[in-house]
C-alpha cells in the first residue's frame, strides 16, 4: 500500500486579525509546517468581520477563515487539523492513536478556556480599543449584529458594563486550572503531549494573551515552574515568534491601552 500523500494545494489565504487568539494559533501552524500563505487581515475594530463579504465566507462573523483552493474552512482548531493533514512538513498531530485521542481531549480544554479568555481580553483589552475609536451608541449598535450569541452577549454586556468583578475572578480562576492542567502534563515530558503538537499550538496563544493582560504571574520558576519552562522554549520557537509578531496594521497595539507583552518566561 503506497503512504497516503498530502493533499495537493495551491493558493493559501488566511483571514486573520492581528492579536486574536485564534488567528494566532492558525499562523503558529502554518509557519510550524512552512506553509506560503497570503494575509487577508480582517480588522475587527473597524468592523470588517460584519461586512457581507466576509460574512459569506465565514458566516459567524468571526476570524480567522482559511481559503485553500477557493475553499474556506472555518474554526481554528478544525483549521489546525486540516494544516497538518493537507501539508508536508513534521506531523502536529501524534502518530500514536491513544496519545492523539489526549491530544484532541486538551485541545478541547483549550476551546472551553476561550470563554474565561475572552472576558479577561474584553475588559481589559478590546473595549478600551473599542472605545477609543467609537461612541458607545455604535458599540451597542454593533454589539447587536454579531452573528454569534456568544458574542453579541460578550459585547452587549461589555459595552454596557456589566461584566462584573465576581465574573472576571471566575475567569481567572478557571484558566489557572488549565494551568495547573499543564503543569501536571508536563510531568510526562517536554511538550504536552508527547512530540510538540497541536495541544501546544493551540494553547500557546492563550499563554501570550495572559501575559499582555499583565497574568504573567500566573507562572515562574517558582509557581508552576514546567509551565514556566515550557512557555519559555514554546516562546522561542520562531514559529511561535512568527504568529505573535504579526503587527497591528491600524496601529497601537497592546500599549494603546497600557498593556505589553512583557515575555514572562
Ligand atoms: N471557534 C472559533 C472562534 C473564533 C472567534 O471567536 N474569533 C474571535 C477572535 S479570537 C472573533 O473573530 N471575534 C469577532 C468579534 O468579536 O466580533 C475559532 O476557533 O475559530
Amino acid at each position: 500500500m503506497p503512504e497516503p500523500q498530502p493533499a495537493r494545494v495551491g493558493t493559501v489565504q488566511l483571514y486573520h486579525f492581528w492579536s486574536s487568539v485564534c488567528s494566532v494559533r492558525c499562523r503558529f501552524a502554518l509557519e510550524e509546517k512552512g506553509v506560503r500563505w497570503e494575509s487577508r487581515y480582517v480588522d475587527l475594530f473597524a468592523f470588517d468581520q460584519l461586512t457581507p463579504d466576509y460574512l459569506a465566507i465565514n458566516p459567524d462573523g468571526v476570524v480567522p477563515t482559511l481559503v485553500c483552493d477557493g475553499q474556506p474552512i472555518r474554526d481554528s482548531v478544525i483549521i489546525n487539523e486540516f494544516i497538518d493533514q493537507a501539508f508536508p512538513g513534521a506531523p502536529l498531530v501524534p502518530a500514536d492513536p491513544f496519545a492523539a485521542a489526549r491530544m484532541r481531549e486538551f485541545v478541547r480544554s483549550c476551546e472551553q478556556a476561550l470563554t474565561p479568555i475572552a472576558l479577561l481580553t474584553y475588559v481589559k483589552y478590546i473595549l478600551p480599543k473599542l472605545r477609543r475609536r467609537w461612541s458607545d451608541e455604535e458599540l451597542i449598535r454593533q454589539a447587536d449584529r454579531r452573528p454569534t450569541r456568544f458574542l453579541r452577549d460578550l459585547h452587549s454586556r461589555g459595552i454596557r458594563n456589566q461584566i462584573g468583578e465576581q465574573e472576571l475572578a471566575q475567569a481567572a480562576l478557571d484558566l489557572e486550572l488549565l494551568l495547573d492542567q499543564i503543569e501536571a502534563m508536563l510531568a510526562d515530558g517536554p511538550w504536552l503531549i508527547g512530540p510538540f503538537s497541536l495541544a501546544d499550538i493551540t494553547v500557546a496563544p492563550y499563554m501570550f494573551r495572559l501575559d499582555a493582560l499583565g497574568h504573567g504571574r500566573f507562572w515562574s520558576a517558582r509557581q508552576r515552574p514546567r509551565v514556566s519552562d515550557w512557555y519559555r522554549r514554546l516562546s522561542d520557537r520562531p514559529a511561535f515568534q512568527a504568529a505573535t509578531g504579526w503587527p497591528d496594521e491600524s496601529g497601537g497595539g497592546y500599549q494603546e491601552v497600557g498593556l505589553a507583552s512583557h515575555g514572562t518566561a
